[in-house]
């Protein structure tokens, strides 16, 4: 069976397990603790979570996991049928983590962990922030979901990584920057966290956090 190695904060390792539980894929969660073992790096060779243990060996970056099982269970239809459809998931996707979350991740350290950040990086994460939230609210229509009427694999990936943005904007920069383009996130969190599978995501998040605390 899949292992899905990792922890339930990691906003990576949930998008998978979201993933995962959203369509009925059998898997087992292998809590896994960052800094990886030195010899754990051969399963992550990037040293980050989440990475999936298969039966032919191990595999990390939660989008190319993703896009694994949509090959490995085609029936999942895990991204729209239509390719274009399917194109267009992916490029919301790019600009959520890759233009927008992997970019705010440079403020965790004091917005989330009692670090400091300079100045300068705080001034280039708020002028790349500003300039992707545009492509966001260009992208995205919040109507109820991302990409519209449907649910899909956007919001999976939307759901784990949008409030950190508006976090952590709120923590250094004193303004919820996701609010202030127009995304009600509130809102779109709770109607993604309706579904059976975002509740389970989020219950065995609030879970880690106690146990952990
Ligand atoms: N692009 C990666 C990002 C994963 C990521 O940043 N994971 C964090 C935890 S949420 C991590 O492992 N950080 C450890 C590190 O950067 O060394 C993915 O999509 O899997």
């Amino acid at each position: 069976m899949i292992k899905l190695h990792g922890f339930a904060l990691s906003n990576y390792y949930n998008k998978v397990k979201f993933v995962l539980l959203e369509h009925g894929i059998e898997f087992e969660e292998v809590l896994t603790k960052l800094p990886l073992a030195e010899a754990q790096l051969v399963q992550s060779p990037t040293g980050k979570v989440p990475f999936l243990e298969t039966e032919l060996g191990f595999l990390c970056e939660s989008e190319v996991i993703v896009e694994y099982l949509a090959a490995r269970y085609p029936e999942k239809r895990i991204f729209s049928a239509d390719p274009w459809q399917a194109a267009k998931e992916r490029e919301l996707i790019t600009v959520i983590e890759t233009h927008l979350e992997l970019v705010v991740r440079e403020l965790y350290g004091e917005a989330f962990f009692g670090g400091t950040v300079s100045d300068e990086v705080k001034k280039s994460v708020e002028k790349r922030v500003k300039r992707y939230l545009g492509s966001l609210t260009r992208l995205a229509s919040f109507a109820p979901y991302a990409r519209g009427e449907s649910f899909g694999i956007v919001d999976m990936a939307a759901f784990v990584s949008l409030p950190l943005v508006a976090m952590a904007t709120q923590k250094i920069y004193g303004r919820d920057m996701l609010a202030e383009a127009g995304v009600d996130w509130k809102a779109y969190v709770k109607a993604v966290g309706e579904r059976p599978a975002a509740q389970r995501v989020a219950a065995d998040r609030k879970a880690y956090i106690e146990a952990t605390a």
